[in-house]
């Protein structure tokens, strides 16, 4: 496996396991790979960098490229960022890509492919009753877009695998392409 800067960006709606699995993930790098691991969760993205932007289009378009230009950052220094962000649209993720490759890392797409029946019945902090109830608009699966990667390097459905399993399956496919 090559040892530059890598980048692990995983899209996926909300409640389909991105930031478990990305947190998951982060932890085992931190213990068995030698270059420094940069965790970008939406959450807490939206809560720093991203700050007040909110769900239209733009802004989404916004936050993942801010997101995708430090994640470009790090790679160029070498480290491994994992990012877990909605990102659902295409166009915004293919940029991030190209700045990412274009810092000279490494780019990989992992699509947490959980369907959304199973996310909206998962529903972990209520927003998708708050959604269906119209408490909520412009929600991702509910009355906003989501645009599945075409052709993702990794697509991974939780719905019937707890985190662990999901864990060592995302290791066992990351090994296979000679990432890790
Ligand atoms: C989607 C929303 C929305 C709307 C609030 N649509 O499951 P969560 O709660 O913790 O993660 C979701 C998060 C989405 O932020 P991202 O930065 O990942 O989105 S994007 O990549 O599209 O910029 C969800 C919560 O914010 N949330 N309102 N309308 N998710």
């Amino acid at each position: 496996a090559d040892r530059r800067g890598l980048v692990l960006w995983f899209t996926g709606l909300s409640a389909s396991g991105k930031s478990t699995l990305a947190g998951m993930l982060a932890r085992q790098l931190e213990i068995h790979d030698e270059r420094a691991v940069t965790l970008l969760d939406g959450d807490v993205v939206r809560r720093f960098l991203s700050k007040g932007l909110g769900f239209g289009r733009e802004d989404r378009d916004e936050n993942i490229r801010r997101i995708g230009f430090v994640a470009s950052l790090v790679a160029r220094h070498g480290g491994i960022a994992i990012v877990a962000a909605i990102s659902p649209y295409r166009d915004a993720r293919a940029e991030a890509r190209r700045l990412v490759e274009e810092a000279g890392g490494a780019f990989v797409e992992i699509h947490v492919a959980t369907p959304l029946s199973v996310c909206a019945a998962r529903d972990p902090k209520g927003l998708y009753a708050r959604a269906l109830a119209g408490e909520i608009a412009s929600f991702t699966g509910v009355d906003d877009p989501y645009e599945a990667p075409e052709h993702p390097d990794i697509a991974i459905d939780t719905s019937h695998l707890p985190g662990q399993a999901a864990l060592r399956l995302l290791l066992d496919k990351l090994t296979d392409l000679g990432i890790l």
